[in-house]
């Protein structure tokens, strides 16, 4: 078996229990596979036991090209709730280019061209200019982070993404000192996306944050999920995941980041401004017109006995994210 790693992956002491538990899965399995014999104590050597500590537990669930990513120090970056399963994350999707379906995604999305890829910086920086792919995939260092996903439907998910936080490459493009926002385009392509051109929203798909929503270390730039690049349906082959904000404020597969001095205007703030606001914070007390934003379902614990979860103000994440909020009005601002 040969796993490719970048260069920053787990070559990197690996200390942490995931990764621990991971070394330990791998040997077992790799002693059940192997037996005891010659071959098996080659195999178990270090080198293969490097190797094998560097894919997830489901090794390469989506038979993509691997991308690993080191375990996150970030601050309340990894979860310890259980992911939830590959199959569940890339076929239960959001991505209305493809449909508005759950399931048209998945279905339709092999259509998108994600190589050649290039992303613009635009607008209020001192370093404007055109990223190739693979020089933003070298911009940071990856990292794991499992976040906990929550739509604004009353569904969440919990998913082991890979990417660098986006304040990474901010500083690297310079803002200038009137930015105060960051608008995040994603491709609207009618030969390859067939639902660009119907009218559920405008296209392209437009997300913003403030930019010190956007420079918050928990911001990422994802590249991967699962130790894998990620599937189309996912917003390959880079998107935002901005995870104490419902789900639809992180932009799949951008192609432009711009500066502004003004808020701009977002996808779903311009299709429903009392029901989709600016900031979209995950918040329990501010209901969304038509249901409840008390509770959620996980997606994989659908039993008919199963009880909802109760949905946690800023998904969870107040502690690391409150105070970029002090003073507001979150029941205005919402
Ligand atoms: N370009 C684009 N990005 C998008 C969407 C979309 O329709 N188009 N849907 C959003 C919504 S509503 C959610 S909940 C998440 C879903 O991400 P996932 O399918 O990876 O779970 O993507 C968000 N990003
Ligand atoms: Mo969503």
């Amino acid at each position: 078996m040969l796993i490719k790693n970048n260069a920053d992956g787990f070559s990197h002491a690996v200390s942490s229990e995931i990764a621990d538990r991971r070394v330990v899965e791998s040997r077992r399995t790799l002693i059940k596979h192997m037996g005891t014999g010659v071959a098996g104590a080659v195999m178990a050597s270090w080198a293969s036991r490097q190797a094998l500590a560097q894919t997830p537990a489901a090794a390469r669930p989506g038979k993509l090209a691997a991308l690993p990513g080191r375990q996150s120090v970030v601050p309340g970056a990894v979860t310890m709730e259980k992911a939830t399963s590959y199959q569940d994350a890339s076929s239960y999707n959001n991505f209305y280019e493809f449909g508005t379906d759950k399931a048209d995604p998945a279905a339709n999305a092999h259509t998108l061209k994600t190589r050649p890829w290039t992303v613009d910086i635009e607008g209020l920086v001192k370093k404007p200019g055109s990223w190739a792919l693979d020089d933003l995939l070298k911009l940071g260092a990856m990292e794991e982070r499992i976040y906990r996903l929550r739509c604004v439907e009353g569904w969440s998910m919990v998913i082991p993404w890979v990417g660098y936080s986006l304040v990474d490459l901010i500083k690297r493009v310079e803002p200038l000192g009137n930015a105060k926002y960051v608008e995040f385009v994603t491709l609207a392509d009618p030969k390859t996306m067939p639902f660009v051109g119907s009218r559920v929203l405008e296209w392209p798909y437009v997300e913003a944050l403030r930019l010190d929503e956007a420079m918050h270390p928990l911001t990422l730039l994802a590249f991967g999920m699962y130790g894998e690049v990620l599937p189309n349906q996912n917003g390959a082959p880079l998107r935002l995941v901005v995870p104490w904000k419902y789900g639809f404020k992180s932009g799949k597969s951008i192609v432009k980041i711009r500066f502004t001095e003004k808020q701009p205007a977002t996808a779903w703030n311009k299709a429903a401004a009392n029901e989709y606001g600016f900031y979209s914070n995950v918040n329990p007390a501010v209901d969304h017109p038509r249901w409840s934003q008390a509770t959620e379902r996980r997606i994989g614990e659908d039993g008919l006995f199963t009880k909802k979860r109760k949905t946690l103000m800023f998904n969870g994440y107040e502690a690391q994210v409150g105070q970029l909020y002090a003073g507001m009005d979150l029941k205005k601002l919402y």
